[in-house]
């Protein structure tokens, strides 16, 4: 048992651990020794394994020659990594003791799909670079915290600049198109029988929001695969599953306004409640402190599942992309600070393909973003574009077929545990016009983890890792 002073002296002792590590945090954030990563992109475009291969790679800091473009290394001055204690103690844990422990199994394995946010802390060790600074200090240590957090809430940012009669609006029209057309059927059916005006019972706005919420599930769901989709959390709804604010869906409004306990009402205050207590919490907490952001894009996914896919894919990385720019977006600049200075968009799983066609992936990615990257003045943000791998899993084979040389790729297909060789096909570098979208034009398959040869130093290879990290960290490793 423990005696009232001994309780308090550990009740103090806790207090005293909190705020010594709050000011901790405030020097290391004063003096720019602490950088705050995020990754997001959509649903399985590669955050877990990005995350996972990163650290991989920080930790083994390139003693295994595999970060020839991060400066740090190259220059001979990185002098270590390590994973130490996260910071924030209400995040859940990246966990990438057990993600790196299924990549390097035997057999290898991906990682299971994640849910929500999750947060990881490195502490990285380096020499300055400046004749000056190294005289002074032999190494320096920066903490790097790096926040995985699914896409679907980013694109729930242009809610805040919507009313709710802008959303609907916006919500209905996406619904003339095939396939919301067909899908959304169930939901806009049962709509048809509701007035706005009426009065609102909540059996009526749970049956609503449950057809809704299915048509949504159906759009993201497998082969359709649709990703401009709100609200995030109908999708991901963690603990806030069956809550009331989670119980709404567009609905069509008059020109009459409705009265408060009418049906319009209480799903027009519910979006507003949505939007304040999960979209700008969500926000407040996270977002506005994030010092860096990378978006991971499955652009082979997105040729693959045709031209439908591919235009909404395109309106969310466009939609995405508005997020960051301050200088316009009236709503958004009075509500956050202009914290991230560093943006990279990359074309993720590049090894699906063969290496000559790496360049128009890239190409394809600066493509999609080239105007909102040009028309926007980011205020202070620099943006960048790269096809990556973070893990590679086949090998790029040259080989003669009918008197030409073509460059295929070898792997295991996932589901198989034989090894093949496929000519998957070539990349536009443009997005195809829509009488080019000949069906099964693109199929690129993905691969299982490949099995290690004669080391297990070669397992976890990767593309162009190190130029990604170079560009999100390089300025503050010198
Ligand atoms: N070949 C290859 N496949 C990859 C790579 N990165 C991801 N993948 C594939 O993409 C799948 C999804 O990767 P994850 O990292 O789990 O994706 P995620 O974005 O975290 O997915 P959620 O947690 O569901 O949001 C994996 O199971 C692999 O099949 C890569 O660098 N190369
Ligand atoms: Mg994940």
């Amino acid at each position: 048992m423990w005696t009232v002073p001994e309780l308090k002296r550990i009740h103090l002792g806790s207090v005293v651990d909190e705020a010594r590590k709050g000011l901790e945090d405030l020097l290391y954030l004063a003096m720019d020794r602490r950088i705050r990563l995020a990754v997001t992109g959509l649903n399985q475009s590669g955050k877990t394994v990005f995350i996972t291969a990163m650290i991989h790679q920080l930790l083994q800091g390139g003693r295994l020659g595999g970060l020839p473009f991060f400066q740090v290394v190259a220059e001979g001055r990185f002098q270590g990594a390590k994973t130490v204690i996260q910071p924030n103690m209400d995040i859940p844990a990246f966990r990438y003791d057990q993600f790196i422990q299924t990549l390097t199994a035997t057999p290898p394995a991906w990682p299971k799909a994640t849910d929500g946010l999750s947060e990881i802390r490195l502490a990285i060790r380096f020499r300055p670079s400046g004749f000056l600074q190294s005289r002074i200090r032999s190494s320096t240590t920066i903490y790097l915290d790096i926040i995985d957090y699914p896409g679907e809430w980013l694109l729930d940012l242009p809610l805040l600049g919507q009313s709710f009669a802008q959303w609907s609006d916006e919500v209905f029209t996406l619904c003339t198109r095939e396939p919301r057309d067909t899908l959304a059927q169930p939901w806009l059916e049962y709509l048809k029988n509701l007035d706005p005006h009426q009065n609102a019972e909540e059996g009526v706005l749970r049956q609503a929001s449950r057809l809704f919420t299915d048509f949504l599930l159906a759009c993201k769901a497998e082969p359709v695969g649709l990703s401009y989709l709100q609200p995030g959390r109908f999708l991901i709804p963690g603990d806030l599953k069956d809550a009331p604010i989670l119980t709404f869906c567009p609905i069509r409004h008059t020109t009459q306004s409705t009265q408060p306990g009418s049906l319009g009402q209480v799903m027009a205050d519910r979006f507003e409640s949505y939007k304040d207590r999960v979209v700008r919490r969500f926000y407040d907490q996270h977002f506005s402190h994030f010092d860096r952001q990378i978006v991971l894009v499955d652009l082979l996914k997105g040729l693959n599942r045709g031209p439908e896919h591919f235009a909404d894919m395109d309106r969310s990385l466009k939609s995405i992309l508005k997020n960051f720019d301050y200088g316009r977006s009236s709503t958004l600049s009075r509500l956050f600070q202009p914290r991230i200075d560093r943006l990279l968009f990359v074309a993720t799983k590049a090894d699906h393909v063969a290496a000559n066609q790496h360049g128009n992936l890239e190409r394809l990615l600066k493509r999609i973003l080239m105007d909102p990257v040009n028309d926007a003045t980011f205020h202070g943000v620099t943006v960048d574009t790269m096809a990556i791998s973070s893990v590679v899993s086949t090998e790029t084979v040259v080989k003669e077929h009918q008197g030409r040389r073509l460059s295929f790729v070898k792997g295991r297909p996932k589901g198989r545990t034989e090894e093949v060789l496929l000519f998957g096909g070539e990349i536009p570098e443009k997005i195809p016009k829509p009488e080019a979208w000949q069906s099964e034009r693109f199929n690129f398959l993905e691969f299982e983890p490949k099995i290690p040869r004669d080391d297990a130093d070669d397992r976890l290879g990767h593309l162009r890792l190190d130029l990604a990290l170079d560009f999100l960290l390089g300025d503050k490793l010198t």
